[in-house]
């Protein structure tokens, strides 16, 4: 199974090591193809080499080419909400991780989109938010194993 990782990069890297931890545990069910999303060193100041059209074109084929994207939607990225809007276009599943907080809602076009796995989680229970995506991976990997 092809997992596409999506999480915050130039709209605030603060979640990297909970990315970083993410990708470990979806790692079991498959190839992850945008592992460098959780990787520290990919800061917004460092990273010149890449034009962004390289970078978009990349990623857009890596994910028309993924089975699964996984995201962590928590803080509000527009490269991510693109990546889940163009999953959506193309039939592919999503499930996004949210953490709770108060005074904050996540938006209604991810929460309200029927094709969007929502697990909702709080800071100070990630073995329930580790627990619930197994569940989800589990059921994606047997589906995709019978079709
Ligand atoms: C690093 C720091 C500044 O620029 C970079 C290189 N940029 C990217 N490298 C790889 N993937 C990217 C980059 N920018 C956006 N993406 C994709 O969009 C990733 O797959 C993320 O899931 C998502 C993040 O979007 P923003 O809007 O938070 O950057």
């Amino acid at each position: 199974m092809k997992i596409y990782f999506a999480g915050s990069i130039r709209a605030g890297r603060d979640d990297v090591e909970l990315y970083q931890k993410i990708i470990e545990q979806i790692r079991k069910y498959g190839e992850v193809l945008t592992e460098h999303v959780g990787d520290y060193s990919l800061s917004v100041a460092g990273q010149k080499q890449l034009s962004d059209t390289y970078i978009h074109d990349r990623d857009l084929a890596w994910l028309l080419s993924a089975d699964l994207v996984v995201a962590e939607v928590t803080n509000p990225s527009l490269g991510v909400g693109y990546e889940i809007g163009t999953a959506m276009q193309r039939q592919i599943p999503v499930i996004a991780l949210y953490r709770d907080h108060e005074g904050r809602q996540l938006s209604a076009m991810i929460a309200g989109c029927t094709g969007v796995q929502v697990i909702h989680y709080e800071e100070t229970d990630m073995e329930h938010a580790y627990a619930e995506l197994d569940l989800l991976m589990q059921d994606f990997a047997r589906k995709g194993a019978q079709r």
